[in-house]
């Protein structure tokens, strides 16, 4: 049977929810984001748009672009909160729902017609009651399979609702560009463009064959892909993957001590976010951008990763992996110009409950001797204050937050994007 899958994503969302909640910024060009030398741009209001601001650029830029701006810090506890809101709305439709970001999901609506009507009529629905619960508008795509969805929604924003019927889509993903393919990033698309491929259409010419033994297994999505063929189920179970916070810096760090109270304060972050999630990491990774420039504005960037004995949201021991893990990136010394710190390999708190009851007395031995230790060693390092909870912050080094990093985090695996980077 032909599925029904919708798309949903919130209208800018971060400064949407900006200018709901303070009426002075509607109207108005709006950017969230870290407002110093090396912020980046979260979001910008529809407003600010057409000036060519877009998210992930630098803050610096986007003021040249647009400099009537209002610059406005992100509250990222209070996006959380409303996405909440409104995933609750689209779980009232359906619990076939895969959550890609905060502000983003998928619903599988095919066994929910007899319920609640067609897809387009779900669409509608969910986004009339998020308009009235919210005040904020979301856009829909609505086609047989995820790939088509996702850019459908994305045709007429914002507060947009297009519906792809099966006998149209090849007539509406050929004329796009080929970059519209999940997984074509800069690389993939330079190789493309090197093969005489702009759109899909162009890329749907090449036999499967031929994209395989130029690409890979990749070859075989992208043959499928162009032909608009996507049999990926809606995955409820896929909600997060990673979670990580990461951070350029005002000036590049030179020196270890200067970062490590950083690594610190992102564990503790980053285990505060599994907490609040109910959720622990199996694999610890840190990435660390060096100043070492490699030309067309990017930088060298290392990423080092560590599967732990057991899965954790302890902030220490993700600390703990985080220091081994940056203590092997080669020329530390060139300065530092963004670190991060990512779990990932996540599952349910308590999923080995059962087994925990047998191991938990000596593990908490363990655990609280492991705390000690690094306790210990921190505070010989940099004195006491830094063992203390909140102390952290007063001893980071000045720079902006990368709230480019927001998003990201929880979708994607940092070392496949770094991959992309390097
Ligand atoms: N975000 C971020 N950094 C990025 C991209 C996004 O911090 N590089 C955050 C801010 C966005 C939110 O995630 O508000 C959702 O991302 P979207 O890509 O869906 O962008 P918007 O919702 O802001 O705009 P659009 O209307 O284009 O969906
Ligand atoms: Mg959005």
């Amino acid at each position: 049977m032909q599925r029904r899958i919708i798309h949903l994503d919130m209208d800018a969302f971060y400064a949407a929810i900006e200018q709901r909640d303070f009426p002075e910024l509607r109207g108005k060009p709006v950017i969230v984001g870290g407002n110093s030398q090396r912020g980046v741009v979260a979001t910008a209001s529809y407003e600010a748009r057409p000036y060519g601001v877009r998210s992930a650029m630098p803050m610096m830029q986007a003021l040249k672009l647009c400099p009537q701006a209002i610059v406005v810090p992100p509250r990222r506890d209070h996006y959380l909160a409303v996405s909440r809101q409104i995933f609750a709305i689209l779980r009232s439709f359906t619990p076939l729902i895969e959550p890609v970001s905060l502000d983003e999901a998928f619903l599988d609506v095919t066994a929910s017609k007899q319920l609640f009507g067609t897809a387009r009529d779900i669409a509608q629905r969910i986004k009339a009651r998020i308009h009235s619960e919210t005040q904020l508008t979301a856009s829909a795509g609505i086609a047989a399979n995820k790939f088509v969805a996702k850019i459908a929604s994305d045709m007429r924003k914002p507060d947009g609702l297009v519906e792809i019927p099966a006998q149209e889509i090849l007539a509406f993903i050929h004329p796009l560009p080929v970059t519209k393919i999940w997984g074509v990033g800069r690389v993939t698309a330079q190789t493309l463009h090197g093969m005489g491929v702009q759109t899909i259409g162009d890329l749907a010419r090449f036999s499967r064959d031929a994209l395989v033994s130029r690409f890979g297994v990749h070859g075989d999505q992208l043959y499928r892909l162009s032909h608009g063929i996507d049999e990926r189920a809606v995955d409820p179970n896929l909600e997060v993957k990673s979670l990580g916070e990461e951070e350029t810096f005002e000036h590049d760090l030179t020196q270890d001590r200067d970062v490590h109270p950083v690594l610190l304060h992102q564990a503790q972050t980053v285990a505060q976010r599994l907490r609040g999630r109910h959720l622990v990491g199996w694999t610890i990774t840190v990435k660390i951008k060096l100043a070492e420039r490699l030309g067309e504005g990017r930088f060298r960037l290392y990423t080092r990763s560590h599967t732990l004995p057991s899965p954790t949201n302890d902030a220490q021991a993700i600390y703990r992996a985080a220091l081994v893990l940056y203590d092997a990136v080669p020329r530390r010394q060139l300065g530092v110009r963004l670190a991060g710190v990512y779990a990932s390999g996540l599952e349910p708190e308590g999923k080995n409950a059962q087994l925990d009851l047998f191991v938990s007395a000596p593990q908490q031995t363990d655990k609280r001797r492991q705390l000690g230790h690094v306790l210990d060693q921190l505070a010989s390092r940099y004195g006491e204050g830094i063992v203390r909870l909140g102390a952290t912050r007063s001893m980071r080094p000045a720079r902006s937050q990368d709230p480019g990093s927001v998003r990201k985090e929880d979708m994607h695996d940092p070392v496949a994007r770094d991959k992309k980077e390097r």
